[in-house]
């Protein structure tokens, strides 16, 4: 059975809940198509995200990995299709802030992702699920864990496909900060088990 590393976030910037975290839990040991899917949520730390992260690529040696993050304010699940060498923008969980910082000194620009995002994004449309190619996943802990996989597979030359995934905040989230769009938290799994699903 092939394994998919999937990767959440906490919560973070004063938000009570992170949907992503409560996804990836949920679908941790499920089996989805040909994967078997090993969850772990990461922190919001500039320090540790991407470490850890690839700390679990390490120990897991999945085939794919998939990270989704939140994207507060987005209407539509979005697939990025590109991660950049560049840190900056609010303070993290730690209070670390950081300015026009590489992530990597000595890393390429960019890295697109590996995952079948336009398939991805026509497979949800066609079952009625908002989404869209994203052409920027930001600066902060999103775009750096999306950046950090992408550089280590390069690297090592592993044979793993990886990439990002914006979602939507969950209508739990919107109760309490009610100017948020929002879908409910079971259409948002079910959009993430599709583009599993659309993996080969
Ligand atoms: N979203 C943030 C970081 C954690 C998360 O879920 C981002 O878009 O960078």
């Amino acid at each position: 059975m092939k394994k998919l590393l999937l990767t959440g976030f906490v919560p973070f910037l004063g938000l009570p809940i992170n949907p992503t975290e409560e996804i990836v839990k949920t679908l941790d040991g499920k089996v989805i198509g040909e994967y078997e899917i090993v969850s772990r949520v990461l922190p919001v730390e500039f320090a540790e995200s991407a470490r850890q992260c690839l700390a679990h690529i390490d120990e897991i040696k999945p085939d794919v990995v998939i990270s989704l993050g939140l994207a507060a304010g987005r209407t539509k699940v979005t697939p990025e299709r590109i991660g950049i060498n560049c840190r900056d923008g609010e303070v993290d969980n730690k209070g670390v802030q950081l300015q026009d910082s590489p992530i990597d000194d000595n890393g390429p620009a960019a890295y697109f992702s590996t995952l079948p995002i336009r398939k991805m994004v026509d497979i949800l449309q066609e079952s009625g699920y908002p989404a869209k190619i994203s052409n920027s996943a930001g600066t902060y802990l999103c775009n750096n864990v999306m950046y950090a996989t992408l550089h280590k597979i390069e690297q090592e030359k592993l044979n793993i496909r990886a990439g990002f995934i914006h979602i939507p905040a969950s209508h739990e989230l919107a109760v309490q900060k009610p100017q948020l769009p929002s879908w409910s938290l079971t259409d948002l799994q079910v959009s993430v088990v599709k583009m599993i699903e659309s993996l080969d």
